[in-house]
Parts: C-alpha cells; structure tokens; sequence
C-alpha cells in the first residue's frame, strides 16, 4: 500500500494535517476560504464548505486565479478571524508574510514551496515531508486529509480528494500514485466510486453512443472523430442499436459482448492509422453524483475557465448549478478554436522539440491551455506551446505528453529572461509574457532544448 511512499513520511503529513484540523475545529470567527480557481482547487473548496457546514462554522468562499501581492492585500482585509489558502500559497510564502504575518493563517497546498515560513503560519504540504506534490497527492487531497480531522462529513467527499488529482493531471496512462492511489481505493471500498472498465469516450453515462463516439477529443480515432456518418456506419455493421424504447442508450448501456465488439472495431480503425490505441480502452471511474470522473474533473475546468468556479463548487456539493451549461460554452469555445489551428497549421513553426501556436487573437487566453493539451495528446513526440492574448498581456501554456523537458522550469525561465513570469508543473506549466516577445520567447526555449539535446 505504501510502496511507493514510505509509511514515516505519509504519517508525518497526516500529523500536520492534524494539527490544522485543530486549529479550524477551535476556530469560532469567520473563515475566509481562499481556493485556487481550476479543478483541484474547486474539489478543494468543496470538501471544506461540506465540512464548514456541518460543523456549523461561519465562512465565505473567494477563488482566486493568481495570488499576488494585490490579491493578497484585497483578501487581508477581509473581514474574517481566520485565513485558509487551498491548492494556492506554498508558492508564494514571502507575498503572504507580508499581508498575514498577524494574522491566523493556514496554507493547504500541493505545490513547490518557494519563500520562507514564519512562526503561526500552519502550512501543510507534501513537499515539507519529502513526498512529491506533483504526483502523489493534490490540493483536494491535502484538504481532504484535513477535513477529515474536521468533520466526519469529510468521508462523503472523499471522491473530490481523487477528483482534483484527476484535474492537475495525477492521472496519467490509467494510474495513480502514493497517497491519490489509497484516496482511490478509500473511494472504491466505501463505494464512492465504481470502477468499470470498458470504452473511455466522454459521456459514457450521460450522451448517445454516436455521440459520445462522434464528438471525442480524447480519444481520437482517425477517420472516427467528428465524422457522425462514419460512426453510425460502424454501428449499424455491428448490430449495435442507438436506442432502446425509445430512448438514447449510452455507452454503460451497452451489454458486455457489445463493448467488446466495439472496441475491437476502433482499435483496429485506430491501429491501421497508425497511432497508439492505449487510449481508447480503461477504466471508468463512475461517481455517486452519475459524473464520471474525468468528466467531472473537466466540467470543473471549465467552470474555472469560464470565471464561474462557484458553479463548479455547487456542482459537487449536489446544489443547482449552471455547470451544464458551462460546459456547453467551453466546448464550442474549443471547437472553433480547433478548426482555427487546423486550418492555419501549415503556418506555425515546428522544430525538433517543440511547436509553437502562436494565436494573437484568434484563440482566448481561458481555452489556449485546453487546446495545447488537445495537440499534445495528438503529438506526443512533441512539446506543444500556445501563445494567446489576454488584456495586458500573452499567456504562453506548454505542454509534453512524451518528452522528458521539465516544462516547470523552463515556463520559468523563459519567462524571466523576456520580462514575464511562469512556472507550473513538469509536464503541463505556463507563462505570462509581454506583448511581442512571442519570438524571444521561442528562441530561449530553443536554446534551452538545444543545450538539453547536447547532453544525450
Ligand atoms: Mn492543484
């Protein structure tokens, strides 16, 4: 169970955990909640507000995109006994000294610790105990390990924990690891979650077969993806009926020997084009809610996109929501932005290592990062870049499915040296840059590649 982690090193988080959980339990004041504003961060948010409310705590909920000194000052003076940052803060420790030093401060984070700590600062992270933030557990994770000591409503939302794991990309090539690995199995055994394997199309519980085939982004299957004619052709030669009274059958609807037949079909669609088929067969992980939980990761994502976080919270706590439609917005969002790179790809400037998507105006700052992610899964060989404007600004997000780059650092770097700033995680990382330094910026990261070339 802990073979990856040694056991010492996971009880010395529980026990820091502990001692958080402690300090909210005791609190009587206003809890101001200050969640990161993406999946991980939304899960987190989440787990909290179900315990706050059992445990009849007052408190307001603020998600924030980046935690600057701005942001930090805004939330210092918010009328509140008690600050809690989730899946934000560990890496901007020094902002946060400078605005909470007096104050009763508790930071729950997942991410690299940059800055120093100050006596009464409650900071809990993975990295403080040697475990690594990156993969082996998530914000939502770290506050699920604190809630826990809160509230015994905690247990409910243990699926969030495995959730926001899901959305920070802790769920690569059908695994999880260290502690995601055992809030999984928590999820299973209390019947959280059910596992099926089986297709890994979207919408497995919720759209039409031909549909949820039809409309993938991952997997994509050539000659399959966006072609509804090609697909109800494959599924009228294999006897596969759309419907079942009347009704659209989904594919969980399908009988065992159905899948089966089905999956062989695209697999072998997929293998004669050529590509990697691994993608298109594994486990489904089904929620209480009837969300499937990548789906519901991504759902998230774009509530946190689409500057509607608070929809995304009501969303795993069972509230109405607009996440439906969010969702809808999201998507279209990236339908158009995919046609765009299509049609202009002969234009983009592709290297050894990496190609770069510049895309001024034509792709919005809060869907670039879906659709580099898109390119990376169909380029794996690749690091892919995209470059869109946002007011002030250019956001740059990178991503390499298959390359060994440390993406972290070289957001980082590149940033720096064109007067921007940027960071993130090994294989999914960002920058913001001024406007203009497109070109510099693509030529530092060449040159980055090139030195790391040299050395194999
Ligand atoms: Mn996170």
């Amino acid at each position: 169970m802990f073979s990856e982690i040694p056991k010492q090193d996971f009880l010395a988080l529980k026990e820091r955990a502990s001692l958080a959980a402690e300090k909210v339990r005791s609190e009587d004041g206003n809890i101001c909640l200050v969640s990161h504003y993406d999946a991980d961060g939304i899960s987190a948010a989440a787990i909290l507000h179900r315990c706050f409310d059992t445990a009849g705590k007052s408190f307001e909920v603020n998600f924030i995109r980046q935690l600057d000194a701005d942001a930090a000052k805004q939330l210092s003076e918010k009328d509140a006994s008690l600050w809690i940052f989730t899946d934000i803060g560990s890496g901007q420790l020094d902002i946060l000294k400078n605005y909470f030093s007096d104050k009763k401060i508790i930071v729950l984070d997942h991410h690299p610790v940059y800055g120093s700590e100050w006596t009464g600062l409650v900071h809990v992270n993975p990295f403080l105990e040697d475990i690594d933030g990156m993969k082996h557990i998530s914000g939502a994770g770290v506050v699920y390990l604190v809630a826990r000591g809160i509230s015994s409503s905690a247990r409910s939302m243990v699926e969030f924990a495995v959730a926001g794991a899901c959305g920070d990309m802790q769920y690569v090539n059908g695994t999880m690891h260290g502690i995601n690995r055992i809030l999984l199995e928590d999820a299973e055994v209390s019947g959280r979650i059910k596992v099926e394997i089986g297709l890994l199309f979207f919408g497995r519980y919720t759209r039409p077969i031909h549909k949820a085939i039809a409309n993938s982004m991952d997997p994509y299957i050539t000659g399959i993806t966006g072609n509804a004619h090609a697909v109800l052709r494959l599924l009228s030669s294999l006897n596969i009926s759309l419907k079942d009274d009347g009704r659209w059958r989904t594919l969980s609807d399908l009988s065992y020997d159905e899948e089966k037949k089905l999956a062989t079909a695209l697999v072998i669609e997929e293998a004669f084009s050529g590509n990697d088929t691994g993608s298109i067969i594994g486990k489904n992980f089904r929620l209480e809610n009837g969300f499937e939980l990548k789906e519901l990761a991504s759902a998230l994502n774009a509530c946190g996109r689409l500057e509607e976080p608070l929809e995304g919270m009501k969303l795993c706590l069972g509230l109405p929501n607009s996440a439906e439609k969010l969702i809808r917005e999201h998507k279209r969002s990236i339908a158009k932005a995919l046609s765009w790179v299509s049609e202009n790809m002969h234009k983009f400037q592709r290297t050894k290592s990496a190609l770069y998507i510049v895309a001024g105006d034509n792709i919005p700052g809060n869907t670039i990062g879906t659709i580099v992610s898109i390119l990376s899964k169909r380029n794996s060989q690749l690091i892919v870049f995209g470059f869109a404007n946002i007011k002030e600004a250019v956001k740059v997000s990178a991503r390499a499915d298959g390359s060994a780059a440390d993406l972290n650092q070289i957001a980082r770097e590149s940033a720096e040296k064109v007067g921007g700033t940027g960071g993130g995680h090994r294989s999914a990382a960002g920058s913001k840059i001024p406007k203009g330094s497109e070109k510099k910026y693509i030529d530092v990261c060449e040159n980055m590649f090139e030195k790391e070339f040299s050395f194999s």
